[in-house]
């Protein structure tokens, strides 16, 4: 049978289960990152499963979110990260390095390897044919413990490239058009398989551009092929005899099939506030910006930071904004130094900031009031760049670096410049040493792990019972991405470590006054519309609403991560049979809910207002066992 390049990865990959769309599998998992924000919680779950050093033949444990070390809380989680690391053999990237993602293609990422890690854009190593997911830190610390990771096994779309990028036109904008075609939902229960020609004229880093933003149309990840571009990028990291040629077979059957003629394609950009939201740069030319960013593991390769160079080279950025780059890698900006493209940016006015994903999470450079900011990242969810009615829109390198020079939306097409042809070195300046590697197994008992005082104990919790019942403590609406659940940002990035604290934050943009009422009614629970928990892997959004007594959510449809993170932590995740019924619920209202075992359909009755409704849910058996224990580390506590 012809095969899917997805298909041949988990086929190779299958612990358990039948490889039949929307059935539950399970993997084995080759390789895990982590990084900072969600690291800590990851870790912590490690230590608690009690193995002796990790199982996986690679994990990675990057510092690039919160680099900000306002007071003692951050440094303390980056001891702890480092200490933990040694002692459990894995590899640590030290803060300043560079963004995990970025790294992980650079230096780690291998063509038919699974990865999970903890962070919704790991598919950004689909762009090497690595099968790459974002998952919750839970799952993370299982799979570094040797457990399989589970997942629907999902439907492939194979999204065909034809022709070539016409100038000024790059690979943000073919992610930008798939976004355009199926939106911010369109990609669920879906892997976005890449082939076709066009795919050969897309360098690694373009493809990991494409697979990287992909978690925005909600798929379980995206992957490119590995072929001679793979091999070339390979062979620039001194890592040659990690390439294996990797692709479909001939007449490989798709689930569903889209075609993008990249000749086709015109500069675009994500409106506010959504990655969905797309128009043409043209339709948005002469709008008044006041700030532009680049970089974020979207688009900080060498490629992308010499075009924005080479557009600002000899010029000065526009008086009426202020522009701000986060550089991807350590090892692009070694060769930016090198070729003089980082004293153009420098010269043009470009603020530089850290090696760290930087504004992308809200860590600094927040917009002024209203103001419209124009970037190269990957979300522009309402409230994000720490600005409440900041006005984010996404696009690419070239059209950041035309705004940026004119001061206002600017198609790069019109800037009557020649397009800027930056060419990729056939050898990088490879330097790990950044990297600390663990010790060696037989030393690691000696490691000390080092904990401060910003490091929580995890809170435990208890089996769930066959009824549930209590208020509805907030009602929402569609498209609740997990920024609005739990916020990130310079003032509460640095309670990630602590749960307690950071749940004083929990829908603090959408209701602050929410945790005081969910620990005053001792509970209850949370009603939303379509693609609940979109966004960030972050399983604070299931941990912190679990603290505050959340027992169930209750909505049309969860995003994949979400979903699971709230089984992690043994909140009952239910979908209405009938969507109507979302109507007849109103917050406050008291709900009873007759879960049993978790195997059926669970009964709902509105007590306020005396009406019954039928609730759904995916759940595997194991799933309903994981939730009924309270979730999975006390579950895996009874098994071992
Ligand atoms: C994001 O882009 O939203 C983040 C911050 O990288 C998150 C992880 C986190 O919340 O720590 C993600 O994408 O998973
Ligand atoms: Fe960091 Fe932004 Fe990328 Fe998330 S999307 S990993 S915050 S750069």
């Amino acid at each position: 049978m012809a095969d899917t390049l997805t298909a041949k990865i988990i086929r190779n990959h299958l612990v358990e289960g039948d490889p039949v769309v929307g059935n539950e599998v399970a993997l084995r998992i080759d390789q895990t990152l982590t990084q900072d924000a969600t690291g800590t919680m990851a870790y912590l779950q490690f230590e608690a499963i009690g193995v002796p050093r990790v199982r996986t033949e690679l994990s990675v444990s990057y510092v690039d979110h919160n680099t900000l070390q306002g007071d003692f809380r951050n440094a303390d989680d980056h001891r702890y990260l480092q200490s933990v690391a040694n002692r459990f053999g894995i590899v640590f990237s030290r803060p300043g390095n560079g963004i995990c993602h970025q790294l992980h293609i650079e230096r780690f990422a291998r063509p038919g390897r699974t990865l999970i890690g903890s962070d919704s854009h790991t598919p950004t190593a689909g762009g090497m044919g690595s099968l790459a997911m974002g998952a919750g830190g839970m799952d993370v610390a299982a799979a570094m413990a040797g457990m399989p990771f589970r997942i629907k096994y999902p439907a492939v779309m194979g999204i065909e490239l034809t022709g070539a990028l016409p100038d000024w036109v790059s690979a943000k904008d073919v992610i930008l058009e798939v976004l355009r075609r199926i939106d911010v939902k369109g990609g669920v229960g879906f892997v976005l398989e890449y082939f076709g020609p066009g795919v050969d004229t897309l360098s690694v880093t373009d493809r990991a551009t494409i697979t990287n933003m992909g978690t925005e149309t909600g798929c379980t990840t995206s992957i490119f092929p590995s072929d001679e571009q793979t091999r070339r990028f390979l062979q620039a990291e001194n890592r040659a005899d990690q390439w294996v040629p990797l692709s479909a077979d001939p007449g490989a059957v798709y689930d569903r099939t889209m075609t993008i003629h990249l000749s086709d394609l015109v500069p675009l950009a994500a409106c506010p506030h959504s990655p969905g939201n797309v128009r043409p740069v043209s339709e948005l030319a002469g709008m008044a910006v006041q700030q532009v960013g680049i970089g974020s593991c979207t688009n900080s390769s060498l490629r992308d930071l010499r075009t924005a160079a080479e557009i600002l080279k000899g010029k000065t950025i526009a008086p009426t904004l202020h522009v701000v780059l986060n550089p991807g890698s350590r090892q692009v900006v070694s060769h930016l130094v090198k070729d003089g493209h980082f004293n153009a940016l420098v010269d043009a006015g470009v603020r530089i900031l850290e090696n760290a994903c930087g504004a992308c999470i809200g860590m600094g450079a927040a917009p002024s009031t209203g103001a419209v900011s124009v970037r190269t990242y990957n979300r522009n969810f309402e409230g994000r760049s720490g600005t409440r009615d900041a006005q984010v829109y996404l696009v690419s390198p070239e059209t950041a670096a035309a705004t940026a020079l004119t001061g206002v939306f600017t198609d790069p097409r019109t800037l009557g410049m020649p397009c800027p042809r930056v060419s990729i070195p056939a050898q990088f300046d490879v330097n790990d040493n950044l990297f600390i590697f663990p010790v060696a197994d037989s030393e690691a008992a000696r490691v000390e792990v080092l904990r401060g005082p910003n490091i929580a104990p995890l809170p435990r919790f208890a089996p769930i019972g066959n009824t549930l019942d209590g208020p509805v403590l907030l009602k929402v609406e569609d498209n609740i991405t997990t920024d609005h659940i739990m916020p990130a940002g310079a003032k509460i990035l640095p309670l990630r470590s602590n749960i307690p604290e950071i749940s004083k934050y929990v829908f603090e943009m959408v209701d602050p006054e929410f945790p005081a009422r969910a620990l005053a009614a001792g509970g209850g629970f949370i009603v939303g519309g379509d693609n609940y928990g979109q966004g960030s892997s972050r399983e604070h959004a299931a941990l912190a609403p679990k603290y505050l007594g959340v027992r169930a959510v209750i909505v049309k449809s969860f995003a994949r991560i979400h979903l699971a993170n709230l089984v992690n932590f043994g909140i009952v995740p239910l979908t209405f049979d009938n969507p109507a019924d979302y109507d007849a619920i109103a917050p406050g209202d008291d709900l009873e809910l007759i879960i049993g075992d978790l195997r059926e359909d669970v009964a709902l009755s509105n007590r306020t207002r005396g009406t019954k409704a039928l609730l759904k849910h995916t759940l595997s058996a194991l799933d309903a066992e994981i939730l009924k224990a309270g979730g999975r580390l006390p579950w895996i506590k009874t098994r071992l």
